[in-house]
């Protein structure tokens, strides 16, 4: 199976960034977590980038937070897929980030997922890593189907709550 990688611009993005971990985990896909900054580390990271695909990543997710380019600095260096992360880590709330990850140039694609939003950054680079692995995608399947069970419980108890007013 492919890895993933998680490039984060400091290590104070880690406590937003556990959760893709955490969700990685739980579908057995390998990754490696590495801090390297679009600014302080800008040799480091277009270097980890570039040997990104011989290194065997099949996604790459990077976070960063304030004036985040981690993201397009990445896709900038690999034709891998990128999956960007803003970081709320300023008094701009986030809004900073997602503006610089979102709004890339036409083509130089980077696939944004919500403010901090590290969860479903790792549900993506799975369901990518999930278009060669049928494996994976029954694992995928297995968790939307506990969702939808799940919000048809909660359903079940409104009417019930519903019914008792
Ligand atoms: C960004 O600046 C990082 O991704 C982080 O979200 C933010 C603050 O970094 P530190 O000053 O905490 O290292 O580059």
């Amino acid at each position: 199976m492919k890895k993933v990688a998680i490039i984060m611009g400091s290590d104070s993005d880690l406590p937003v960034v556990e959760a893709a971990i955490k969700t990685l985990r739980e579908y057995g896909v390998p990754y490696e977590a590495h801090v390297y900054s679009a600014h302080r580390t800008p040799e480091a990271a277009r270097q980890f980038a570039l040997g990104a695909r011989e290194a065997g990543y099949g996604a790459i997710i990077a976070a960063a937070g304030k004036a985040a380019h981690l993201a397009g600095a990445m896709a900038a260096n690999t034709t891998l897929p990128v999956i960007g992360i803003p970081i709320k880590s300023s008094t701009l709330d986030g809004l900073d980030a997602l503006l610089s990850t979102v709004q890339m140039p036409s083509g130089m694609p980077v696939a944004t997922v919500a403010i901090d939003g590290a969860a479903n950054a790792a549900l993506l680079a799975i369901q990518i890593l999930a278009v060669e692995d049928s494996a994976l995608a029954a694992k995928l399947d297995e968790a939307r189907a506990g969702m939808t069970a799940a919000v048809a419980k909660k359903d079940a108890v409104l009417q019930e709550k519903l019914a008792a007013l």
